[in-house]
């Protein structure tokens, strides 16, 4: 056989074999999709050093160029394979099957598929192989190229129809039907002066497209809000289960919280602010009638991800969101419900699409991140951020520096700001909103033309100033004094 030939029949075997599994997979689960199994699955597997490499150097693109890889490392094996059978179908076949046995060993490590889901690496074994045989065996004959135009046109097919059918669950339908969620107590109005945009800091409330994002899954939770429930259970004398219309019914609270990522780098992007809407998890928690020795809330998604936190804290400030911003949870943010808990950092309390609280211990109990290296206890650290002027930017006129603190739930009470190294200066605050929430600020500094580098620390209202040691986000929270250098011209 023509190495082109043979080559091109490995190829799309292997083409073939996934989009056969990822059609199955709209039936039975997306995430059986092998495809997107192996994905998940590597990415649990990943150590965290790799991961944080990842995070750092591809930011929230990581998954894109996860994909991309695997995609290319699949094509490289299915051209190599088809290579390797040039004078008998043998190898191409063996290849096929271990591939399988791969997508059903990632599929059986998934946490939110049925057993039905083992159908789906089942069907990519089985379309790989006839696809494979077959169009080897025209080769052979010198089959036509039509064969393989069709072959190609075909998995396309069976892919692009996996995929619309796979998210074919009509998430935007229920959102609508649901329409805005008015709160029993309506956080207090933002008053003008909490930002100061113009001077380049993030607006105090952040719009949910521009909300920052970290999920572990590769492909978002699609759950109606009238299929989806609660479970409240473990240590408590009363278990129950909570639906959608359960909570809605109930006496909603909204409040303004800043949600933070403990993965954030000095200065990092992954910090936002919203108004959530919800009830308090101390109510719900009450009700079921906490056991004495609980001291963690175990929260669990249908995607599998978990978390833990403190029991007292969450019993004092924890949500269970159905709301954000006036609207229902956008689909990405966890819809029809997530956890938001003030002052945790978002992996030790923030679970989106949660669907089980389990009321344990932290001895018995360990969250997704905990075994891959981050501490199983995370308050959120005092600090502030730089925004304006940027890093290596050019300032004219006079220098406004600006830029926003956060130290939920303690609150800020003062930032500051130094040129050069020289004297620190206290920067004016925006509006005090809630202890819960980020605080902007702004301070005009006189600077002569040429290169200089500002640095900022925050002061909570207990009187902590934010630590100048740099600390690596690993394994609780990065800590030290942001700096941006930038020329007055
Ligand atoms: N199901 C699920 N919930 C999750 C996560 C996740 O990966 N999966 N990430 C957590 C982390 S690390 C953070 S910082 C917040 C981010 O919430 P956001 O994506 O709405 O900003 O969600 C938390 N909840
Ligand atoms: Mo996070």
């Amino acid at each position: 056989m023509k190495p082109v030939k043979a080559a091109l029949t490995g190829l799309l075997a292997i083409v073939a074999a996934l989009a056969a599994g990822h059609l199955v997979a709209a039936f039975v689960g997306l995430s059986a999709s092998p495809y997107l199994a192996v994905g998940n699955a590597a990415i649990d597997l990943t150590p965290s050093w790799l991961k944080d490499f990842a995070v750092t150097a591809f930011g929230t693109y990581d998954k894109a160029v996860l994909l991309t890889g695997m995609a290319l490392v699949l094509a490289g094996i299915g051209v190599a394979a088809g290579l390797a059978s040039r004078n008998s179908a043998t190898p191409g076949s063996v290849v096929a099957v271990v591939l399988g046995l791969v997508g059903i060993a990632a599929v059986l490590t998934r946490p939110d598929v049925g057993q039905l889901a083992l159908l789906a690496p089942i069907a990519s074994i089985a379309a790989g192989l006839w696809v494979f045989r077959r169009l080897h065996r025209q080769t052979e004959e010198d089959g036509s190229r039509r064969d393989f135009l069709v072959t190609a046109g075909l998995a396309v097919a069976a892919g692009v129809a996996g995929q619309l059918l796979g998210n074919r669950t009509d998430v935007e339908g229920s959102r609508r039907a649901i329409g805005d969620l008015t709160p029993k107590t309506k956080a207090p109005e933002i008053p003008v002066g909490a930002d100061f945009v113009k001077d380049g800091t993030p607006s105090f409330i952040t719009s949910g497209d521009d909300f920052y994002r970290i999920d572990t899954a590769l492909s978002v939770p699609r759950i109606r809000a009238e299929e989806w429930a609660l479970r409240v259970h473990g240590m408590v004398e009363r278990p129950m289960v909570l639906t959608f219309e359960e909570i809605r019914s109930r006496d909603l609270v909204e409040e303004t919280i800043t949600l933070t990522c403990v993965s954030n780098e000095v200065g990092g992007p992954y910090i936002s602010n919203a108004n959530f809407v919800g009830i308090r998890i101390g109510d719900v928690l009450r009700e079921a009638g906490v056991k004495a020795g609980a001291d963690q809330l175990f929260s669990t998604s249908d995607d599998g991800f978990t978390a833990g936190s403190p029991l007292d804290h969450v019993l004092e400030r924890g949500l269970i969101a159905i709301g954000m911003n006036g609207q229902p949870l956008p689909a990405e943010h966890g819809f029809p419900a997530r956890l938001v808990v003030p002052g945790l950092y978002g992996y030790v309390s923030a679970t989106k699409w949660v669907t089980d609280l389990n009321v344990t211990t932290f001895a018995k109990e360990q969250g997704y991140w905990i075994p891959r290296g981050w501490a199983a206890r995370a308050p959120i650290k005092t600090m502030s951020r730089i925004d304006r002027p940027r890093r290596m930017g050019k300032v004219q006129g006079r220098t406004v520096v600006a830029g926003t603190a956060w130290a939920q739930p303690k609150g800020v009470a003062k930032v500051e700001v130094r040129a050069d190294g020289g004297p620190w200066q206290e920067a004016q605050l925006g509006a005090d909103v809630s202890d819960s929430t980020w605080r902007m600020w702004r301070i005009e500094m006189d600077l002569r033309p040429g290169s200089h580098t500002v640095e900022c620390r925050a002061t909570d209202k207990t009187g902590y100033t934010q630590d100048q040691a740099r600390l690596d986000p690993v394994p609780d929270g990065a800590t030290g004094w942001h700096s941006v250098t930038f020329t007055v011209e």
